[in-house]
């Protein structure tokens, strides 16, 4: 009896929504809007504007960087109070509005100081800025009821082998997270800890390539229990990957969170966090996660921005509404095809035989053993199909 609003737990990016400005590598800013400037005051416009634009697309959840929100003070002290004041202005909007927090997040990778990195920097000083940050941000994140806190590893990853220590950077981001982790819990935070992959950039060589990488990374420190995985499409096109691939592995490894929805195109080489509208896409990545049981303390969450060419307001609404229509599209066929069984029953009859007692005593056997039967039943097995066909036509008969 869930709606499709409470299973798609919809979330607008404070970032792309209302500090982007338009920009990209070739020009900068293209876009007018009366809360951009410095100061608490256009924070606080920003703000207001923000929370009626969850109400008018009916938005249960938005999510936020300490730096979307809060102007930029002079030092660490200053930042701190100025997300604080933010922060108790966004309790009193969230509980007028009934506005909800998926998540929280520290930007450490915008300001020059975090150009080699946060946690993975070379300079100890740059790590104690990143990990004090990342304590306002758990705090702002747990006072504001956020369900999760998340963790991308902006530029954690290095340029050259040349400059660079891995092993050292290695036990720097691990211990890192092993203290966020540690915080959160400290201070009674229960929702997920999320890290989100992503390869390429803005580092050539990032630690948190992707889905199997971040696993390897969390067993390595003994976190995989602790920390789950906000997966975004682009990242996952970006790893060469599909982003069904992604969601499936971390499904299968116990640890997907949350998704970051978006759309880069195949042939992009870079990530452009389009809105979403390839329905066809999106019910595979959907099935994934309802086959991981849905989401639990994770939703959709728009990691996606206007082209720079959109310039007006109203483009910022309809965009949502748009992604959010596809998504609808998207997840409806998904539980469509979940629901007749058919692809499930097609997948299950390839893998006829593994449920027998021979084939299970087989998995207990040694390689003589197995190669003695071999030999002694003439075994001799002839190919079966993989249908691939067939099934992705039968994908298009729900979307
Ligand atoms: C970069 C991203 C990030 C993360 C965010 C969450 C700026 O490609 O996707 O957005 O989503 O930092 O921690
Ligand atoms: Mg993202
Ligand atoms: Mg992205």
């Amino acid at each position: 009896g869930k709606t499709l609003k409470e299973h798609l737990r919809f979330s607008v990016a404070y970032w792309h929504s209302f500090a982007w400005e338009g920009g990209d590598p070739f020009g900068g800013q293209t876009f007018e809007r009366p809360w951009f400037g410095e100061g608490m005051e256009k924070a606080k416009l920003k703000a207001d504007v923000a929370f009626e634009m969850f109400e008018i697309l009916g938005a249960p959840y938005f999510c936020f960087h300490d730096v979307d929100v809060r102007p930029e003070g002079a030092d660490f002290a200053e930042n701190t109070r100025n997300l604080r004041e933010i922060t108790d202005y966004f309790q009193g909007k969230m509980e007028a509005t009934g506005t909800k927090l998926l998540w929280g997040t520290a930007n450490l990778f915008s300001h020059r100081r975090y150009m080699s990195g946060a946690a993975t920097n070379p300079d100890p000083d740059v790590y104690a800025f990143a990990a004090a940050t990342v304590k306002t941000c758990i705090d702002a994140t747990h006072q504001l009821g956020g369900e999760n806190y998340v963790l991308w590893g902006g530029r954690e990853g290095y340029e050259t082998l040349l400059n660079t220590d891995m092993g050292r950077e290695r036990q720097q981001a691990g211990r890192f997270l092993t203290q966020a982790v540690e915080y959160a819990r400290k201070i009674g935070f229960d929702g997920a800890i999320l890290i989100e992959p992503k390869p390429q950039e803005p580092t050539k060589h990032q630690y948190d390539y992707d889905v199997a990488t971040v696993y390897g990374f969390l067993k390595d420190f003994g976190l995989e229990k602790e920390v789950k995985v906000n997966i975004e499409q682009g990242h996952a096109i970006l790893a060469g990957h599909s982003f069904e691939h992604e969601l499936a592995l971390a499904r299968e490894l116990g640890i997907f969170g949350s998704i970051d929805m978006n759309r880069n195109d195949y042939q992009s080489g870079w990530d452009t966090d389009q809105f979403p509208n390839n329905v066809p896409e999106m019910a595979l990545a959907y099935y994934e996660v309802l086959r991981a049981g849905g989401f639990t303390t994770g939703g959709t969450n728009f990691d996606s921005k206007l082209r720079r060419q959109s310039l007006d307001a109203e483009d910022l609404i309809l965009a949502h509404v748009g992604g959010m229509d596809a998504c609808a599209a998207g997840f409806k066929a998904a539980a469509k095809m979940l629901e007749d069984g058919k692809l499930e029953e097609a997948r299950q009859a390839r893998y006829a035989g593994w449920d027998s007692a021979e084939v299970q005593a087989m998995l207990a056997e040694g390689l003589d053993e197995i190669a003695a039967r071999v030999e002694g039943e003439g075994l001799n097995p002839t190919p079966r199909s993989g249908r691939q066909e067939r099934l992705e036509n039968l994908v298009n008969r729900y979307v």
